[in-house]
């Protein structure tokens, strides 16, 4: 007997009362998200076809304009969420401040705000390498019909009530947590539908893989340069494999399933590190703890540190959590 594959549709709507909030407010925007993704997975998929359809700044055979992907992935997830009225704000990598939506209108009862990293790794589209789409929600904490404020969108990632990627990889992804765990979805590209192909996805607590750009090693803190080399010493499961695709939902992905750790450490030319707290880090922290793994900057939680502005970076060390407390062990004992 072959059992019905869950959709992604169906698993939202059934998952909807087990959310503490429920008010289908949530399911309706994650529906969003879904749609979204699927129109800029598209759109990647035809990135290798620039020569015949035309490089950026064309206009295409409709008479459109070429936008660079992730400018496209931008404009996409904005769109899909305002015009369904469904949050009063969203903030993006690719913006330099936030978009307020209809957050002045007294009927607006919109409660989430989103943050999205709307193709991350984008560099690694024009050699054919996997990117992703990061996004974040949290309940605004000003009252509804209000503007939306800065102060909506910098809360610590603890507070996140759900968090997620799509990683447009050899087959396409949605990958997300509202708080019970942590669960994936394949795109059947024929049909456009997201079925569930990874339910309940943890780490191993104990891995064999590192993902680091070792390329700016002379530059990280002796805990971190202590850390890299203990991965190498020949003892017991070591030395582990070092895997760096250079596009962090690929590199976390790969953890979660097979077990590792990804490193994006501070050094003196990225004094906080590369990545962003609320739209790479946190989103990503809040997946590996709901999937039994673990996320800190090497002393401190992710989702423990207070942001005080949208764009701030923090450095990242997050996988299996054998493998972090390892890195947090060696931070405390050799530090800078
Ligand atoms: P981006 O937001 O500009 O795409 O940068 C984020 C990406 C991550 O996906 C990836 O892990 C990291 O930058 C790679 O950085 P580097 O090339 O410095 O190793
Ligand atoms: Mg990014």
């Amino acid at each position: 007997m072959t059992l019905k594959k869950q959709t992604l549709g169906e698993f939202i709507i059934e998952n909807q009362t087990s959310f503490k909030y429920s008010s289908g407010e949530l399911s309706s925007l994650l529906n969003s998200i879904r749609l979204a993704a699927k129109v800029v997975n598209h759109e990647v998929n035809k990135a290798g076809l620039v020569d015949i359809i035309g490089a950026v700044g064309d206009t295409n055979i409709q008479g459109e304009d070429q936008q660079k992907l992730d400018v496209y992935a931008n404009d996409k997830f904005i769109q899909t969420l305002t015009r369904r009225n469904i949050v009063c704000g969203i903030a993006s990598e690719e913006e330099d401040s936030f978009v307020a939506i209809n957050s002045i209108d007294e009927n607006n009862q919109n409660k989430y705000v989103v943050l999205i990293d709307p193709l991350d790794g984008s560099s690694n589209i024009d050699v054919n390498v996997s990117v992703g789409t990061i996004f974040s929600i949290y309940r605004r904490v000003t009252p509804t019909g209000t503007p939306v404020q800065l102060k909506d969108f910098l809360q610590k990632g603890s507070e996140q009530v759900a968090a997620g990627y799509v990683v447009y990889g050899t087959s396409t992804m949605l990958v997300y947590t509202t708080g019970d765990g942590v669960n994936g979805f394949t795109l059947n590209p024929a049909i456009g539908t997201f079925y569930l192909s990874h339910a309940n996805m943890t780490f191993p607590e104990n891995g064999n893989i590192y993902s680091v750009n070792e390329g700016n090693y002379q530059d990280f803190p002796l805990g971190i340069k202590k850390y890299i080399k203990y991965c190498q010493e020949e003892e017991g499961e070591r030395p582990y494999t070092s895997r760096y695709i250079g596009s962090l939902v690929s590199d976390f992905h790969r953890n979660m399933i097979k077990g590792g750790i990804y490193l994006y450490p501070k050094g003196s030319r990225n004094p906080n590190g590369k990545l962003r707290l609320l739209y790479e880090c946190n989103p990503i922290a809040f997946l590996a703890e709901q999937a039994n793994g673990k996320s800190s900057d090497g002393v401190t939680r992710t989702m423990d540190v207070e942001p005080t502005e949208l764009h701030q970076r923090v450095p990242f060390i997050c996988g299996s959590k054998n493998m972090v407390e390892k890195v947090e062990e060696f931070m405390r004992k050799f530090g800078e």
